[in-house]
């Protein structure tokens, strides 16, 4: 037979064992008229997530786990330790006493405190300590620990760039050697100099000379939650995002990590946002307030919705270029990343604010 199709599937097979395959037959999928994330819309209700925590506080400890985590995974990224296709997510726990050992990778690591307070932990050898809400940063290849000496239990969000490293086959890690880094600085100190838009000068000039990482790295909740009850009260009212702000190097005005963007938004109450989308897929943690997300994505002009009702604590992931509004029944306030710094590099970044 000398059927195209049938001279087709001839050559596909012959050339199969010399690793050759034809681009016309992916072609389509390869370059999309508009991203097709595999990565799904999904909601982790904390008073599902919670017991399964503390559960591993009984079969596991932070020692021996080394990080006592259950990931956030997308239902589409089953397997794959991701929440979208460039990030991670997970919920951390450390109990009383525990200690969670010394550390460090090339992946960058965000915590956003979820619950409890007067755990720490300790980057470049000095300690913060962890209150609800606070963020913190843990540069790309820094020594990190963390411990609870409160006497509760504490639970933060942890967001690493690890599918991206993954990606780029970038990822190396060290053990420190010993449980804790030493403690070279007292508490405070990383604020008072970088925390007051001031900055030291040259008798304590910064060790990130490319300013790739924001030289701060704890941003207190109650600081940033007070910026946005004066902008509620003083500023328009953003019909898409209510008041948000996004974190910043106070070094650069740029981005807190070279990877991850950070946010936090208010949703005043009663508030009924219109439609967004954007190319970096986000995730959401609440930390006050009620409300709702409505997603949406066109598959082959079948619209698929997902309803997410909210509370505090819940999470849920936004994937790339899918259509979201939130509205909010009481005064919201909710914290977001997303991979936008890489978006942004590449010159790929798209946003779109829809009626
Ligand atoms: C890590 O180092 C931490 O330091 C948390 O708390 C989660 C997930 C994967 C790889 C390293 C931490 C992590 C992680």
């Amino acid at each position: 037979m000398n059927h195209p199709t049938e001279l087709r599937a001839r050559l596909y097979a012959d050339m199969d064992p010399a690793n050759l395959t034809p681009l016309w037959e992916s072609l389509h999928a390869l370059v999309p008229r508009q991203p097709r994330s595999p990565s799904v819309p999904a909601l982790w209700r904390y008073d599902e997530v919670r017991p399964f925590l503390m559960r591993a506080g009984e079969v596991i400890t932070a020692e021996e786990a080394i990080r006592r985590v259950l990931i956030l995974e997308n239902p589409g990224l089953r397997g794959q330790s991701a929440i979208t296709q460039s990030l991670y997510a997970g919920l951390q726990l450390i109990l009383p006493g525990e200690v969670a050992p010394s550390h460090r990778h090339t992946a960058t690591a965000l915590r956003f405190v979820v619950e409890g307070e007067g755990a720490f932990t300790a980057v470049n050898g000095e300690r913060t300590t962890m209150r609800p809400g606070d963020f913190i940063i843990t540069p790309s290849w820094t020594w990190h620990d963390h411990g609870n000496e409160s006497d509760q239990p504490v639970v933060w969000l942890d967001a690493l760039d690890i599918p991206t490293l993954r990606l780029l086959d970038a990822g190396f890690a060290e053990d420190y050697g010993a449980a804790q880094q030493p403690v070279l600085r007292s508490e405070g100190s990383n604020f008072a100099r970088f925390g007051s838009n001031m900055a030291p000068m040259a008798h304590d000039a910064e060790t990130d000379p490319h300013g790739a990482t924001s030289p701060l790295f704890c941003y207190p909740y109650a600081r940033s939650r007070e910026a946005l009850a004066r902008l509620r009260r003083d500023a328009p009212v953003d019909p898409w995002d209510g008041v948000k702000l996004r974190y910043v190097n106070p070094a650069t005005g740029g981005w807190p990590t070279p990877t991850l963007a950070t946010f936090l938004q208010l949703l005043p109450a009663g508030f009924e946002g219109k439609a967004w989308r954007q190319t970096d897929g986000a995730v959401f943690s609440v930390v006050e307030g009620r409300g709702r997300a409505v997603i949406e994505r066109d598959v082959d002009g079948q619209v698929h919705r997902s309803v997410f009702e909210f509370g505090p604590r819940d999470h849920f992931v936004v994937p790339s270029w899918h259509c979201c509004r939130l509205a909010a029944s009481e005064d919201t306030v909710l914290f977001s990343f997303s991979d936008r710094p890489i978006h942004s590099a590449l010159g790929v970044l798209r946003q779109e604010r829809l009626d």
